[in-house]
């Protein structure tokens, strides 16, 4: 797809001497200076270009590094390539850049993470936390459970050197005290990563109700597309529709579902049950009525199932009501009904604002402290979750007062695991898992 201006990035000790051979004034080029002149193949002009040289180790990778800005024409980027592969160049891997910063220590593991999920981000919330992240947040955190078990480890071992004197530097019961808040913080660290893995997969909202209330006219009001067949005959949806969207500052993965009543075929029964299925997954819902017509059972009873969870109650077709009996009407179904209703309408778009902000309202009330949630890769999910298993079984040790030999010798896999997860320590598997999830040229 062609765009404007094109980055291309070259990485690794011979960038320098590659892109001076192919740029017009190669004694221009200078450190972190953006230099402005023509790309040659041969003495064919292939562009005009602006290029930035950063010498290593001030560069992202920490390499020598180029970064080349043309024109944004598919034919002229490919010719740069082409040119920069016959010069010694090649493709990058997947997260190929990344992984070299990490290599380089120019980042930890976490902040690689928070890198992929900044580009990939599909919510402004997620961005935020990605940024914060990268910027140390989630490293600081196992950074200073860290260092408070390296202390305790070599108070640990001064008991054990100092034995015969019976000199104790830590109490037993200081010891458990700090562990359990080891604990807590790796329980709390844990249970913010799960929020982000929340958060990056969409958070799952159906839209639900009897048939033909308007269910798919609203979900192609909120994606302000023609997705799902919208029609007057009832049981027009069968199959769970699924669309992700930015919602109220979130990535929303929105269901059209089949609407709830009594199947007239097979197939409209199964989408019934696909539809409860989902009612029961999900913590929000939105419920759509049809306040041009009367209540039914239906109504009560698709009511009567979201009672535990956060649900907005559409009055859909709300067109259809006279202006001056509007009022009346809604609070007399109000009181049937014992909820209270959105007045809103898919065919004019009035009432969707409010939804917005209702559905805004309702994910921060479910996902607490959500700026500070964090990302990360499944295996330093498992890490995390295997640490905290092991900060409860120290404590344990120290609760039986086991010897001071064997808690430092756990103490110190305590702090290796806590290595593994910022990267000090890690296997080629567990980086092939993170980078290669990259895309390429990040
Ligand atoms: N006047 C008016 N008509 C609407 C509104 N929303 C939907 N309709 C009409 O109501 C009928 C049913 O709409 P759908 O969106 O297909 O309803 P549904 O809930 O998805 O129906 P099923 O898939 O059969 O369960 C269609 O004829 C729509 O044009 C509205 O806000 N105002
Ligand atoms: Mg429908």
């Amino acid at each position: 797809m062609p765009s404007s201006i094109a980055v291309i990035r070259m990485s690794g000790p011979q960038s320098l001497s590659i892109i001076s051979e192919c740029f017009e004034k190669p004694a221009s080029i200078a450190h972190r200076k953006a230099v402005h002149g023509k790309l040659f193949y041969h003495w064919n002009e292939i562009d005009d270009i602006v290029l930035i040289f950063y010498s290593a180790p001030e560069s992202y990778t920490g390499e020598d590094m180029v970064e080349i800005f043309s024109h944004g024409n598919p034919i002229i980027i490919k010719k740069i390539i082409d040119l920069l592969i016959r010069r010694g160049a090649r493709f990058a891997e997947p997260g190929e850049f990344t992984r070299r910063a990490f290599q380089n220590g120019k980042l930890d593991l976490t902040a690689a993470e928070a890198i992929n999920r900044i580009v990939k981000a599909r919510g402004d919330w997620e961005i935020s936390a990605a940024l914060s992240q990268m910027h140390g947040s989630l490293r600081q955190k196992i950074n200073s459970l860290r260092e408070s078990l390296i202390l305790m480890k070599a108070d640990v071992e001064s008991g054990i050197d100092f034995s015969e004197e019976d000199i104790q530097f830590l109490s037993n019961d200081d010891a458990i005290l700090r562990m359990q808040h080891i604990h807590n913080s790796l329980s709390e660290i844990l249970d913010r990563c799960r929020i982000g893995e929340k958060i990056s997969h969409g958070i799952d909202i159906p839209i639900v109700g009897r048939p033909n209330v308007g269910k798919s006219s609203i979900l192609n009001l909120i994606l302000n597309a023609e997705r799902a067949i919208v029609s007057e005959i009832p049981g027009t949806t069968r199959d769970l529709i699924r669309e992700t969207v930015q919602f109220a500052g979130y990535h929303v993965n929105l269901f059209d579902t089949a609407g709830i009543g009594i199947p007239g075929c097979e197939i409209e029964r199964l989408g019934i049950d696909l539809t409860r299925k989902k009612i029961d997954d999900a913590s929000i819902l939105i419920l759509v009525i049809d306040v041009s017509a009367d209540s039914t059972n239906s109504d009560k009873e698709i009511l009567a199932s979201s009672r535990e969870k956060s649900c907005i109650v559409l009055g859909n077709k709300v067109d259809l009501i006279p202006e001056n009996r509007r009022k009346a009407h809604l609070t007399l179904l109000e009181n049937e009904l014992s909820v209270q209703i959105l007045p809103f309408s898919a065919k004019t778009g009035e009432g969707l604002a409010i939804l917005e902000k209702k559905v805004g309202e309702m994910l921060i009330s479910q996902l607490p402290e959500q700026r500070n949630f964090f990302f990360a890769d499944q295996i330093m999910i498992k890490s995390l979750a295997d640490a905290k298993q092991k900060a409860c079984s120290i404590q344990k040790l120290f609760s039986r007062g086991e010897p001071p030999e064997i808690i430092s010798f756990e103490l110190q896999s305590l702090i290796d695991l806590l290595h593994e997860i910022t990267g000090e320590i890690t296997s080629e598997d567990v980086l092939n898992s993170i980078f290669n999830r990259f895309c390429i040229g990040k």
